[in-house]
């Protein structure tokens, strides 16, 4: 899949905010300062169309945009981050699941965990969520010009051990700064945004 045009929408906090028809959505989750927000900008090939930050918790509404006019990527913003309320932190599970649970249009998950690390037990939890769901999920590795070749390979491993990923499931080493794993991560996002997408390529 190739990605002609990408523009935000809207941002949204509850179901009446959310962007009306059915277009088909891809959302990024992850926690927060995973590299979400650039690893949307990448695939679109827009620095700065979504606000990217190295102090966790910059994205702080569901944001979402428009690709090739014919289906979105919807920007989460993440979890974990450790110097917010318990309040914050409720509006956020309130404000993530509401979307998760509910968006008829979702047609799959990009579940990003920093390929430094091993998936810390809110990775491992919101993993177990989507797939007791039924929502397909597509596991992204960040980060992964931070390590050298066997450190990533390694990490990968680990990875897949902790989230217990099945043969078949996809895990995309991907980093922002080098665009490495983007064509695998744009397949992946092509098939779940379905044919409407294929045929904009196709009449290229
Ligand atoms: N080296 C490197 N840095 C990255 C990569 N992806 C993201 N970063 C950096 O990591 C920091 C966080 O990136 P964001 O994209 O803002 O993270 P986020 O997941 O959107 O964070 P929240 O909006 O807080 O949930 C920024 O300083 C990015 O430049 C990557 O692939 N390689
Ligand atoms: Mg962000």
């Amino acid at each position: 899949m190739k990605i002609s045009s990408a523009e935000f929408v809207t941002s949204a906090v509850r179901k009446s905010d959310y962007p009306a028809g059915e277009l088909p959505e891809v959302a990024l989750a992850g926690r927060s300062n995973v590299g979400k927000s650039s690893l949307l900008n990448r695939l679109a090939v827009k620095k700065g169309l979504a606000r990217t930050s190295k102090t966790p918790g910059r994205t702080r509404l569901i944001n979402f945009f428009l690709i090739n006019g014919v289906f979105r990527l919807v920007d989460l913003p993440g979890y974990g981050y450790a110097k917010v309320s318990a309040g914050e932190r409720e509006s956020w599970r309130k404000m993530v699941e509401g979307y998760l649970s509910t968006r008829e249009n979702l047609k799959g998950v990009v579940l990003l965990v920093d390929s430094r690390h091993p998936p810390t037990s809110l990775d491992v939890q919101m993993y177990g969520w989507l797939k007791h769901r039924g929502i397909p999920v597509a596991v992204v590795a960040t980060k992964a010009d931070k390590l050298s070749r066997s450190k990533l390979l390694r990490s990968l491993k680990v990875v897949r051990e902790t989230l217990a990923l099945a043969e078949g499931e996809t895990l995309v080493p991907f980093s922002a700064e080098t665009g490495q794993g983007r064509e695998e991560l744009l397949e992946v996002i092509g098939r779940w945004a379905g044919i409407l997408c294929k045929e904009t390529v196709e009449q290229k």
